[in-house]
């Protein structure tokens, strides 16, 4: 992939990023994910792949638009995976929490796992910590690994854990182990990225969140350099049924980050759209805002973060019908 498609991706999640913003507190988790859904499809018009989008909003029939299976993009080459989070965090816009994201993953054809929504139990660590953490292996060694490997004490690494009962078990080894916890409401893309950054605050991400977000973290650390294993949790056998269907045989098996991103050449881009562990949101300053995001390509290993400051009025994205039709709707 050329690497000028990183920055037209970056175009996209800003635009994600700057829509949904409006929508910080409103209480409206739809709408914020609408308008983050249309920004992204405005922009991803502009781009020139023919992209297929293998992990997005649902199935065609549930989703309007980024449904997985549909074509974005000019239709020109390259031939690429595309998997989306138009609003990484729903909730979290809809409160107005910390830790959304608009996120996006780019892959040569077939070469992402193409995960169903359902759960999977991930485990994210940084570069340093490389092939010394396994899923499956008691919480307690994977943390003494990880304490080792950035030469910090065991009661100095600090875990994210998503904050759900289903976590109880692990957050209670964890505790056991003498590690700092950081338990999120939501989002947990952004900390199993900022675990392979050693001054994010976070070192490690551990439980069961949704596989589509697990194999768009897989696909950011496998260009900063990170390691990430996971294992999907199908919890019926309707969801067992749609995995196979899927093209994953074994639903038992223990991913490694090179089977759920298999390409050595990813592009992985995200913007802020309230403060997270990775990216400030969007910050607004009189008629202008203020996003940052961050690119990275696999290929190079650069790793970019780019503050835009958008003129409001003068931005095209805000001019456009179907944006400014969802911008009415905001009281
Ligand atoms: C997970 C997590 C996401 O939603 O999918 C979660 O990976 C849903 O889990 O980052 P619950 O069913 O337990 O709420 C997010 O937190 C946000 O999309």
């Amino acid at each position: 992939m050329e690497r000028e498609l990183a920055l037209e991706f970056a175009r996209v999640t800003e635009a994600a990023a700057l829509a949904a913003a409006r929508w910080v507190g409103k209480g409206d988790k739809e709408a914020a994910d609408d308008a983050a859904v249309t920004a992204m499809r405005v922009m991803f018009d502009t781009v020139s792949v023919d992209g297929v989008v293998v992990i997005g909003e649902g199935e065609m029939d549930e989703a309007p638009m980024l449904y997985i299976g549909e074509r974005v993009g000019m239709g020109v080459p390259p031939q690429v995976d595309i998997a989306v989070d138009p609003l990484e965090g729903t909730n979290i816009v809809a409160k107005g929490l910390t830790g959304a994201i608009a996120v996006l993953a780019v892959a040569p054809k077939d070469s992402l796992l193409h995960a169903p929504d359902i759960y999977m139990e991930k485990i994210a660590v940084g570069p340093e910590a490389k092939g010394r953490v396994h899923l499956g292996a008691p919480v307690k060694e994977n943390i003494k690994e990880v304490a080792k490997s950035l030469n910090k004490l065991v009661c100095e690494v600090t875990v994210v854990i998503l904050d759900r009962p289903r976590h109880q078990h692990i957050i209670e080894e964890v505790r056991r182990a003498g590690a700092r916890i950081k338990l999120i409401t939501d989002g947990d893309v952004s900390p199993g990225v900022a675990a392979a950054y050693s001054n994010s605050g976070v070192d490690m991400l551990m439980g069961i969140g949704g596989a589509p977000e697990g194999v768009i973290t897989a696909a950011a650390l496998k260009c900063i350099g990170g390691d990430f294993q996971a294992k999907l949790c199908p919890y019926s056998e309707v969801e067992a049924n749609r995995c196979k269907q899927m093209g994953i045989a074994n639903v038992n098996k223990v991913f490694a980050i090179d089977e759920l991103v298999k390409s050595d050449d990813v592009i992985f881009v995200a913007t802020g759209i309230t403060d997270s562990f990775l990216l400030k949101g969007v910050r607004y300053d009189k008629r202008r805002a203020i996003t940052e995001t961050l690119v990275m390509r696999s290929t190079s290993g650069t790793i970019r973060h780019i503050e835009a400051n958008h003129d409001l009025d003068r931005k095209p994205l805000f001019k456009d019908r179907r944006i400014k039709k969802l911008l009415e709707n905001i009281n």
